[in-house]
């Protein structure tokens, strides 16, 4: 154990007195968006980095946003490809705001590990490496160098490869991540983890056992010929506002667009779109035409009902045809669904079967449909379940490789969809493994690596004793903080990647490195010249990024070469000709990687290049048996005693992930504080508190309780027996061993809690 200091190393638990609680909005976008984006841009860039730097975003020559994956519009992109988060996530990036030796010099980690996440962020960009020898109190400057000597003293040290461990969060480049992940293989080991173990692991396993694929199926045009959307468990108004435009060109055609959400988000409700005059002026345009509101974790128990009414009342609309030529599974499915009751199905989703049975009715008459999704349904016990469940939706009717129709699963960061691609994944196919072995003369590992959860339970239990993040916040992105932060202390050694100052800085092995890199939106000037990188959006297109801003400092390094000095002092490989020319890993990307050939040109066409899906444009299934399969799944039963809520932990509107960027959450009316937690008035009358209220939340599991103090109760339009509240601040409840069947991913929007009186006064009396 390290022994610098013992810091509180949670955020502050402490209520949050100014808290103010206003009604939800009606709508999304509009002035408001605009006013807030640029005031907070404004505020961190000034006026001249903001204009130029807003006027690059998501132009052909500019640079990707790192908001979201959301695919950029074909042709006519505006000037101003203009939205609320996304300037947000640049401004938080390009900030003026500087984080340099002196401020370590004068901040013990101790002292730092006090502050709150949003604190921590907004003491901006991180300017040279940083080391924290053992037993020191104070992060002190270190070269480029000997940082690297550092690593590689340590990695060579080890009884084994596998006793290191090397996580990626997903904005790395593609080019970044594909040297990273032939470092770890050429150094002997798969454990290589990635923030989507934590996010559409669930997709990606469901989707894979049923179409053969992981990825989703549909593209962009899809979106402008579909008649019905399905939008279950997302709230794109925060999370991926760029869909909203989407949507809104949908919703004027006449498409239904339906949301199966515990929380009817404003984002879904009605869109101004900020680039219209309409859109500032006007009253928008209304979006879901339906809204279910499930409970949380009724998606297996609601999308068996609609399936089975569409069964029992819409036969017409079965695609016999596409079932007979390209699924397997249908009669087994069938019988299942005949035999489901209604009454297990209304009671797990809490939806009357009259509703249910309409919105079958709304399906049953669509043409072409496509199911979107994201977190709300992932991050569940059943959660690959869910996500056969609606596989099987979009078999029944054959919305599956036609036009306008398929499964969007909406992928969070920028480029977490190509890392995947580039082979950043702890279970490689064989076939992977053999290209990149052949490619690059090694035989790369076999054995299986880390996921997540088994990294941090490796590192707790000392089997691992390294451990590398290529951006991402570890600590406080994964469940069950206080676990987790045990688990990292028991390494030797630390060593982030990042562009800014987190909590996985604070909570570090006996010694640990901060090494600070270029973001996109800056200048990656190599020997070569200014280097392009690449990037995979949500609906596999491949197009290069170009940053313009000067660099934070003088002394960042791109990802790039920071794999590559960390490959030299461990492998003792040259790397130096891939950093001076990206085109040189490209060049070594398309030789291994299917999809890429001739890369380096393609990327520079402009809007880049799709890549091939085999389900998308030729109904092929690389499945088992070859064919698209239909699964039977059992409504999930969860034990919750009296008194007890199962919770979700969703984010607010001011947030990305770890980085707060604010302390409001606009849409739904809640400013000025995080710590609150979402319930329904009747549950808080029926437990005898009252809106205002301070609580603790104590989580439930296989015997274990967690918790987390002081939350103020607010009411709010969500399903009885449900409560939400905001992620990071309560993945201290998550517990670690509590994780999805078949994908491993963290039950984080599953958690069992009850309440308690908080020892502090309410927030109404303070
Ligand atoms: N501005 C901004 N943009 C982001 C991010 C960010 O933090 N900020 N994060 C990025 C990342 S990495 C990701 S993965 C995505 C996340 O994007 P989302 O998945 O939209 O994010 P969450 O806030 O986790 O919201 C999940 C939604 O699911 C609903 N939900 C919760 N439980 C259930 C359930 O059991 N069933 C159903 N049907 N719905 C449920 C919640 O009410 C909420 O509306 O966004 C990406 N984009
Ligand atoms: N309870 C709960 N937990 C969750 C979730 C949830 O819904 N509920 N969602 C999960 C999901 S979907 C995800 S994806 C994970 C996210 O997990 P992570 O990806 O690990 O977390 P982030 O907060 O996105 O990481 C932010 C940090 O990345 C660094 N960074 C930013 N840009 C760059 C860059 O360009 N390069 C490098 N090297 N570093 C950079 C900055 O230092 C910043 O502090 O969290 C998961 N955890
Ligand atoms: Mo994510």
């Amino acid at each position: 154990m390290s022994d610098h200091g013992n810091p509180s190393f949670l955020s502050p638990e402490v209520l949050d007195p100014a808290v103010r609680v206003g009604r939800p909005s009606e709508s999304s976008g509009g002035l408001p968006a605009v006013t807030v984006a640029l005031t907070m841009a404004i505020k961190q860039m000034g006026v001249s980095r903001t204009v130029s730097s807003l006027l690059d975003l998501n132009q052909e020559a500019g640079y990707d946003c790192p908001g979201c994956a959301w695919p950029d519009p074909d042709g006519e992109r505006s000037r101003f490809e203009f939205c609320e988060n996304g300037a947000k996530a640049v401004a938080e990036e390009a900030t003026r705001e500087r984080v340099t030796r002196a401020f370590f010099a004068e901040h013990a980690v101790a002292e730092l590990a006090e502050q709150s996440d949003y604190w921590l962020g907004k003491r901006g960009r991180l300017t040279e490496p940083m080391y924290l020898p053992k037993g020191a109190t104070h992060y002190e400057p270190i070269s480029w160098d000997a940082a690297f000597d550092v690593i590689g003293r340590e990695l060579r040290a080890l009884g084994s490869p596998n006793e290191a461990v090397f996580y990626t969060s997903g904005r790395t480049s593609n080019e970044a991540a594909f040297l990273y992940q032939l470092f770890v293989r050429q150094f002997g080991t798969n454990n290589l983890p990635d923030c989507s173990n934590m996010c559409h692991e669930s997709s990606g396993v469901g989707m894979l056992e049923t179409l053969g694929t992981g990825k989703g199926t549909v593209s962009l045009a899809d979106f402008e010929v579909a008649d019905c959307i399905l939008v279950i468990g997302q709230n794109p108004g925060t999370n991926h506002p760029r869909m909203l435009s989407t949507l809104q060109r949908a919703a004027r055609r006449g498409c239904r667009i339906v949301s199966i959400n515990p929380l009817e988000e404003s984002g879904l409700k009605r869109f101004k779109h900020p680039q219209e005059v309409s859109g500032v002026l006007g009253a928008g345009t209304a979006l879901a035409t339906d809204f279910l509101p499930v409970r949380i974790n009724g998606d297996v128990a609601l999308l068996k009902g609609i399936q089975k009414a569409i069964i029992e009342s819409h036969p017409a609309c079965i695609d016999h045809a596409f079932i007979r030529d390209y699924t397997d599974g249908f009669d087994a499915y069938c019988n299942d669904l005949a035999a489901e009751s209604w009454d297990a199905i209304t009671e797990s989703a809490g939806i009357e079967e009259a509703r249910i049975r309409a919105l079958a009715a709304v399906i049953a008459s669509s043409k072409a449909m496509i199911c979107c999704w994201a977190m709300g349904v992932t991050q569940h016990e059943n959660a690959v379940a869910n996500i056969k469940e609606i596989v099987n939706l979009l078999l029944l009717g054959g919305h599956v490789g036609r036009p306008g129709a398929g499964a969007c699963p909406v992928r969070g960061h920028s480029n977490v969809q190509g890392d995947r691609t580039m082979g950043i994944w702890e279970r490689p196919t064989q076939q992977f493994l053999s290209r990149l072995g052949t490619e690059f003369d090694f035989v790369p590992p076999a054995e299986h690596g880390f996921d997540v959860v088994h990294a941090i339970e490796a590192m707790h239990e000392q089997r691992a004793h390294v451990f590398v993040a290529l951006g991402g916040n570890f600590l406080s992105a994964t469940p069950d903080t206080a676990y987790t932060a045990q688990a990292l202390r028991q390494c030797r050694l630390t060593v982030q990647v990042s562009t800014k100052l987190n909590r996985s800085h604070l909570i570090t092995g006996e010694h640990a490195l901060i090494l600070p890199c270029l973001g996109r939106t800056e200048r990656d000037l190599q020997q070569g010249g200014a280097q392009v990188i690449t990037v995979e959006d949500s609906m596999g297109i491949v197009h290069g990024s170009h940053g313009h801003l000067a660099p934070a400092s003088d002394h960042l390094r791109s990802e790039p070469a920071i794999v590559a000095g960390i490959a030299q002092t461990t492998l003792g490989v040259d790397w130096s000709g891939f950093v001076a020319d990206y085109d040189t890993i490209r060049d070594r990307i398309a030789r291994v990687i299917p999809g890429f050939d001739n890369m380096n040109a393609r990327v520079r066409e402009p809007g880049g290049f799709a890549l091939p899906h085999a389900v998308r444009d030729r109904r092929e299934f690389a499945t088992a048996s070859g064919r698209a399969q239909f699964t039977v799944h059992a409504i999930p039963r969860v034990e919750i005693a009296p008194g007890q809520l199962v919770m979700m932990t969703i984010r607010s509107h001011d947030q990305f992930n770890t980085t707060i960027y604010g302390l409001d959450d606009r849409y739904r009316g809640i400013s000025n504080g995080r710590r609150v937690v979402l319930l329904n008035a009747d549950d808080i009358a029926a437990q005898g508190f009252a809106d205002g209220d301070a609580v603790d939340l104590v989580s439930h599991f296989r015997g274990v309780q967690r918790c987390a103090r002081n939350f103020r109760i607010v009411t709010y339009a969500i399903p009885r027996g449900c409560a939400a509240t905001y992620f990071p601040e309560t993945n201290v409840l998550v517990p670690i061993d509590s994780v999805a069947a078949g994908s491993r991913t963290p039950t984080s929007k599953s958690v069992i809690i009850s309440l308690a009186r908080a020892a502090t006064r309410s927030t109404a009396d303070a």
